[in-house]
């Protein structure tokens, strides 16, 4: 039995994880840095601890004194949500090791997939497809030449610790392979302190489908079905929804078996998701394992009606899975958008300043998770996502429009947002037709149109009113009701998510 989790994260996904917690009478003790003092998810958790300084490395990244939190406060259990400590194994046996209950997989099966190079070896033994290319690292230049020449150029270099596109390379022929192993391994070096690199055949214009699988402590596990997540920017994922429009149900099905493959092979007990990229020919290939909740699980609960936090939660806790594969169906589509904190006019630079107004969107399958409330501060020390907002239709395109809607119905004054730049996408007709592969956005997106100059100077007006605490201007009458005070009425008729419907 788990009785009291101390929740190693911020934002969002904190505030998913205390209400998980809350459903299940558990208790929740919240950590913060200095500029998190007064932030949601220290409201939300029953307790809350100081960690130290914004920065991360002294705060949230610190495990000694996160661990110290969680024994100090009578903890019996670390949540560590995504980021931050999430994937560290070393911290994963550091919390079994003080007597907690690390809430993820087991350290060794955590340790195992961190690695590109491990983890592809163990895929190709266990019959997983993966890219041709090498079996594991290597540091000789004739090796990826010959490899090279086997699976047939354009190969990607990637790094063994690697995530994030970070020390990638893509090779076009023999002549430029030295230069582009070297500046992999140095990037790798530096990002991830360790050199190691290897090389697969490069997947032109792929698409990201993973499976969110779980397993238990007892030997059963579970696919939940896939996400498309090939909407993304730099490595950022920007939209994610299910099911993805690429696959048919066979090829679902023999997607999850060979996700439930890779579970078995790596003796993995918790709930995690299985990445793959999926070829124009429907051929699909092992990438990576994350052993956290993601950030996009939202989709997938509401396609099948399973709380992941809570399920996590419970595996961690040594319970038997409460269902079988056989009981879970994938129903309807979700969408899900990543609200973040940037400014997509202007090269999607991070924004930071106080919440002077948030409009949450509502309405009948739309679901809000996030991490800010007006007056938050929003600060450039981490992670740019403010929340995320998640629709679930009856198919695809209810979903989309049902998106559409909710995007203009979500206000957020203070700091730029992404909100009306997803709106874009969503209009997109290759968005509606889906085909959205992961140059997506290089292909679609590079030409966009700029918002408006007259909905920026609409939204700063608001924005300044509200800081100001002006009394904003009775309008006599507006959809027939009068003296009805809104930052809307006070600018006049104008839309901040600059969406044209
Ligand atoms: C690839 C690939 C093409 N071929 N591997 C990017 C991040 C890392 N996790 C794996 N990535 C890729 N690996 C082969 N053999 C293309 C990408 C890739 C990508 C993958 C998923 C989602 C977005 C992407 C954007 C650019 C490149």
């Amino acid at each position: 039995m788990i009785k009291k989790v101390l929740i190693a994260n911020r934002s969002e996904i904190a505030c998913r994880i205390i209400r998980a917690c809350k459903e299940s009478g558990i208790l929740t003790v919240a950590v913060y840095s200095d500029v998190d003092k007064n932030a949601l998810h220290v409201l939300q958790a029953d307790e809350s601890v100081r960690l130290g300084p914004a920065p991360a490395s002294e705060s949230y990244l610190n495990q000694d004194l996160v661990l110290k939190a969680a024994i100090d406060s009578g903890c019996d259990s670390i949540h560590p949500g995504y980021g931050f400590l999430a994937e560290n194994h070393d911290f994963n046996q550091k919390v079994i090791d003080a007597g907690l209950i690390f809430i993820g997989p087991n350290p060794e099966s955590m340790r195992m997939l961190g690695s590109k190079t491990e983890s592809r070896v163990a895929m190709i033994n266990a019959g997983v497809p993966v890219a041709p290319g090498m079996k594991g690292g290597s540091k000789k230049i004739s090796e990826f030449i010959s490899e090279a020449e086997k699976a047939g150029y354009p190969v990607l270099i990637k790094a063994a610790a690697g995530g994030g596109g970070k020390g990638m390379r893509i090779v076009r022929s023999a002549d430029e392979m030295e230069e582009s192993v070297h500046s992999a391994m140095r990037e790798s070096l530096s990002a991830f302190g360790s050199d190691e690199v290897f090389m697969e055949k490069y997947i032109e214009s792929p698409r990201h489908v993973e499976i969110q699988i779980a397993a238990d402590k007892h030997g059963n596990a579970v696919a939940l079905f896939e996400r498309e997540c090939s909407i993304q920017r730099r490595h950022q994922k920007i939209i994610e929804e299910a099911p993805s429009t690429a696959l048919n149900p066979e090829l679902r099905k023999i997607m999850c078996d060979a996700a439930i493959d890779v579970v078995k092979a790596a003796d993995y007990d918790s709930v995690g998701t299985v990445e793959f990229l999926l070829d124009k020919d429907g051929k699909y290939y092992f990438l990576e394992v994350n052993t956290r909740i993601q950030v996009e699980h939202p989709v997938t609960e509401m396609t099948t009606g399973i709380d992941l936090v809570k399920l996590q939660i419970n595996i961690a806790a040594g319970e038997k899975m409460p269902f079988e594969q056989e009981d879970l169906i994938q129903t309807g589509h979700a969408i899900e958008c990543r609200v973040y904190a940037e400014d997509a006019d202007n090269n999607f630079m991070p924004s930071s300043g106080k919440i002077l107004y948030l409009r949450e969107p509502k309405g009948m399958g739309v679901r809000y998770d996030s991490g800010i409330m007006q007056g938050s501060d929003v600060t450039v020390f981490y992670d740019p996502v403010l929340a995320k907002l998640i629709v679930h239709g009856a198919n695809r395109e209810e979903a989309r429009q049902r998106m559409i809607m909710a995007l203009k119905d979500n206000v957020v004054l203070g700091v730029k947002t992404s909100i009306a730049y997803m709106a874009e996408i969503l209009e997109h007709p290759e968005f509606i037709s889906g085909n959205t592969q992961t140059d997506f956005i290089e292909k679609h997106m590079a030409e966009r149109k700029v918002v408006p100059e007259e909905y920026t100077q609409a939204a700063m007006t608001a924005a300044a009113l509200l800081a100001e605490k002006k009394k904003p201007q009775a309008v006599s009458s507006v959809n027939g009701q009068s003296g009805v005070h809104s930052p809307w009425q006070t600018v006049g008729k104008w839309e901040i998510a600059t969406c044209k419907i």
